[in-house]
């Protein structure tokens, strides 16, 4: 088998270049280990930056996002009885964000890769990389239960975290940064209607509680809970108390419904450096992971893959390197800015259970400080809507 650019892994980073690059008449073939079902269910990120919206518009895959997709125009900081709304329109020059679950970004982008006659490969996992330091690097991957390989001209390694490509650049060139917090977020769907306008973070004593939905119809909230936590040890009624406890504020209350579906995410902030080597480019969480308290994930991927994308189409049309030659350092000032951003919203927002009394008094006078600063809150505003860089 033979193609141009082989792309490893059809999340939403592996799905938009695949799109991306087929509008630019590149051909690709997406390996994807697991099945179709599972990639179109996996429940994960909800919150779009308007940069991530507009890139799916460019690849003709926003019809629905555009239609079913909620604007917000600000966030709920609660904490200590309050409630600080956070407008992002009059802070940031007009910007805002969306809720579009993830789930729907994958259907839309596949439903259009299908459509389209892609080459995308479900139950196809990646075995090894081969050949990334030359100019003809080939993929081995198991279909079927038979080994195959694919030769090509590039690797897009958008396999996730617990993927196979960031392990192919040599040990000794590759750099990793890591913060495991401790602590993780147990998420659930519910059928019932959001509680609140615009997604509420709360802290609160018994730890940070986040009220986020999906449509009018179905609200997505989030419970810190301890990093081994087991979600038999978390009922329904054990999980509702809870957020009605961190969510609380005078006159307000949470409604509740069935919860259709429930999961633990461990909490990490990681970066791999560099992002590419040779032939081989890492793109979304196969280069970085951040906790999700910012937003970020999602759509660090998105801008991850629409550099890509033109760097590769450049390489392609012109000739040029350059684009593919700065990826790394382009995709990791952004990185940072939002690796940054994650880590300070995390730690804001959540309860250590290892901080000293000091550390907690310091985190409530933060808190109050960014509900009361003009400035604070602007900064806040221009980092969640996506950090645009003056150059
Ligand atoms: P993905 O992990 O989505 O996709 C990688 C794909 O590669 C997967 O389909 C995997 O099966 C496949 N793969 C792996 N190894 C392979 C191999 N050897 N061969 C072939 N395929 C292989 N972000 C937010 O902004 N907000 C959130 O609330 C949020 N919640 C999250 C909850 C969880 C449990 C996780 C894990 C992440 C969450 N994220 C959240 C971050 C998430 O949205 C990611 O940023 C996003 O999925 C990144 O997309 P990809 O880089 O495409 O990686
Ligand atoms: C979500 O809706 O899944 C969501 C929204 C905002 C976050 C994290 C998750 O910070």
């Amino acid at each position: 088998m033979r193609t141009q650019v082989a792309i490893i892994g059809a999340g939403p980073a592996g799905l938009l270049l695949s799109q991306l690059l087929h509008d630019r008449g590149i051909d690709t073939v997406v390996l994807e280990a697991r099945g179709r079902d599972y990639c179109e269910r996996r429940q994960r990120a909800g919150m779009l930056e308007q940069a991530t919206v507009d890139v799916l518009r460019a690849a003709g895959a926003a019809d629905r996002l555009d239609r079913e997709g909620l604007v917000h125009h600000g966030i709920h900081l609660r904490f200590a009885g309050t409630d600080r709304h956070i407008d992002f329109p009059s802070r940031t020059g007009g910007r805002s964000v969306t809720v579009y679950g993830q789930t729907e970004i994958v259907k839309d982008l596949i439903a259009k890769r299908v459509a389209e006659g892609a080459r995308l490969y479900f139950d196809a996992p990646v075995t090894s990389i081969e050949g990334i330091d030359g100019d003809a690097p080939r993929v081995r991957f198991v279909r079927d239960g038979v080994e195959e390989v694919l030769d090509c001209e590039l690797i897009a390694g958008c396999d996730g975290f617990h993927g196979v490509s960031r392990a192919a650049i040599p040990a000794d060139v590759l750099r990793t940064y890591e913060r495991v917090h401790p602590f993780a977020w147990l998420g659930i769907l519910a059928e019932v209607a959001p509680s609140t306008d615009d997604l509420i973070y709360a802290y609160s004593e018994r730890g940070f509680a986040l009220h986020s939905m999906r449509s009018s119809e179905v609200s997505r909230l989030y419970l810190q809970v301890a990093p081994d936590a087991d979600l038999a040890d978390w009922p329904d009624e054990r999980i509702w108390a809870e957020l009605r406890e961190r969510l609380a504020l005078p006159g307000w209350t949470l409604d509740e419904g069935p919860i259709s579906e429930r999961s633990i995410t461990p909490m990490r902030s990681f970066v791999a450096e560099p992002m590419s080597f040779g032939r081989l480019f890492l793109a979304g969480d196969a280069a970085h992971i951040v906790p999700p308290t910012g937003a970020k994930g999602l759509n660090l991927a998105m801008a991850d893959v629409r550099v890509l994308g033109d760097a590769v189409g450049e390489w392609y049309e012109r000739g040029s390197r350059g684009g593919l030659d700065a990826y790394s350092d382009t995709c990791l000032r952004r990185v940072w800015r939002a690796e940054h951003f994650s880590y300070w919203m995390t730690t804001l927002l959540h309860l250590d259970p290892g901080a000293a009394e000091f550390e907690q008094r310091c985190q409530l006078a933060q808190l109050a400080y960014v509900a009361d600063s003009e400035a604070a809150m602007d900064s806040l505003a221009e980092n969640y809507v996506g950090y645009t860089w003056a150059d």
